[in-house]
């Protein structure tokens, strides 16, 4: 393979899809040097076939919002690869979202799922919905009208998709309330993140920040060192900053900033439990903003307007919102406040720029698709628990998580470890998916 040529060839097939290509990118670039060793790999055009989805669905989904007007949005779901197991893949609903945005969430969706080491295909989907001041209703409305048109593409054995950006416990109720109407079975599987009592896993709301802790936990003590007393800067309040908040304390360290659209919110002392439970009703008044947690916590919680969680000195830095949230100039910022580790917890948080930065200033990076692969995996024990009508406990769980997490953490660094003996955790994680996939792929013949 020759990353440039393949580039230009999908730049110019895919114009505009700059998210997508940057996806696509930052695995080819990784992986080119052990493909190029396996002329099995390049006889099947194992990259040719893998850059390109399996489909794509797009659908109009339209809804009555409260004053009565008609709205009308786009749906999609993007089926990418299912060499390892069926689709699986979280729903984002957020006014940005495009199939570029979705085909590049999918892309890493695939390595990542891999890197779990469960039967996990690569999907996502989402909506250009915005959940920001809609009701309770609306958004009830909004989920069946989606889920009308998405439920016979997805099934236990099909496509099981998840929460994502704009995503959480209750839509995941709505959409699989329609779908369990529409499809005249209670087949749990075909949705993860459900609440615990109708198929949902304990651990799963938690999975993806207590995953991500446990991962930078090991980044840490690669370095000899400890979380106890590490200030951390986590961007979001969301469910997935929820997590590692909680987890963060547990492992004594002190967050130190949260982030939202409006701005950063600056806690000195550390954000404490009262605080975190804070964060889920901030999430469900759908007001998103951050300046929620200094107006109910006065004295603890500090805003600022317009500045992002990158602006507050800290020791780790865990982007847990969106992509490109960490721009270079972001990156430069930390690294001259001292910053000694950077995990993206958010799909694809950090711009090239940043990551350069990050690496080469020597500081250890970690990329999304290992950091936040707790969250996934918890939706494959879901998943078990549901095949096989059981529940486990939340320490079965954890235990399962905390297990899954350190295998990928080994992963990244058996593939990662460069010569002067330092861990490139980004060539890691993309060699360590990509091999299990390309392997899959070989095996199934040209399908
Ligand atoms: O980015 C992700 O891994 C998710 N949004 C969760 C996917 C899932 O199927 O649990």
């Amino acid at each position: 393979m020759n990353v440039q040529t393949i580039m230009t060839n999908l730049e110019a097939k895919h114009p505009g899809e700059k998210e997508y290509l940057q996806a696509v990118r930052e695995v080819l670039e990784s992986v080119e040097e052990v493909y190029n060793q396996h002329p099995e790999f390049e006889k099947a055009k194992i990259v040719e076939r893998l850059v390109e989805p399996d489909r794509v669905f797009t659908f109009r989904v339209v809804w009555v919002d409260d004053q009565g007007e008609v709205r009308t949005n786009l749906g999609y779901r993007v089926q990418y690869n299912a060499a390892l197991g069926a689709y699986k893949g979280g729903l984002r609903f957020h006014p940005a979202v495009n199939v570029s945005m979705l085909k590049f969430l999918g892309f890493e969706q695939i390595f990542k799922n891999a890197l779990t080491n469960l039967p996990l295909g690569g999907g996502k989907g989402g909506a250009d919905f915005d959940p920001t001041g809609k009701s309770d209703g609306e958004i009830m409305r909004f989920c069946h009208a989606f889920m009308y048109e998405l439920w016979r593409n997805i099934g236990a054995d099909q496509d099981s998709p998840a929460g994502d950006v704009g995503v959480g416990g209750r839509e995941i109720g709505y959409l699989y309330g329609m779908y369990k109407k529409l499809a005249r079975e209670h087949s749990t599987g075909a949705l993860t993140g459900k609440s615990y009592g109708w198929g949902g896993s304990l651990i799963r709301p938690e999975a993806t920040g207590f995953g991500a802790m446990y991962y930078v936990n090991r980044m840490v003590k690669q370095a000899n060192d400890t979380m106890e007393g590490k200030k951390i800067a986590l961007s979001g309040f969301g469910n997935v900053a929820w997590g590692a908040a909680t987890k963060a304390i547990e492992l004594g360290a002190k967050v130190v900033a949260i982030s939202g659209p409006d701005g950063v919110c600056e806690i000195p002392e550390g954000i404490t439990m009262e605080m975190v439970d804070y964060m889920l009703e901030m999430r469900a008044s759908n007001r998103n903003k951050v300046q929620d947690m200094a107006d109910k916590f006065p004295g603890k919680a500090f805003f600022t307007a317009g500045k992002k969680a990158w602006s507050v000195k800290c020791d780790i830095a865990c982007p847990c919102a969106f992509q490109n949230e960490m721009n270079e100039d972001d990156a430069k910022e930390l690294l001259a406040n001292g910053v000694q580790y950077v995990a993206e917890v958010s799909n694809m948080g950090c711009q090239p720029g940043a990551i350069a930065a990050v690496q080469n200033a020597g500081i250890p990076f970690a990329p999304g698709k290992a950091v936040n692969a707790g969250g996934v995996a918890t939706s494959g024990l879901e998943i078990c628990q549901n095949a096989g009508h059981i529940s486990w406990t939340a320490e079965e769980v954890d235990a399962k998580l905390q297990k899954i997490m350190n295998d990928i953490y080994d992963l990244c660094v058996e593939y990662g470890k460069e010569a002067d003996g330092s861990i490139n955790y980004v060539k890691g994680a993309n060699i360590a998916g990509f091999m299990r996939v390309a392997k899959a792929m070989l095996a199934q013949g040209i399908v």
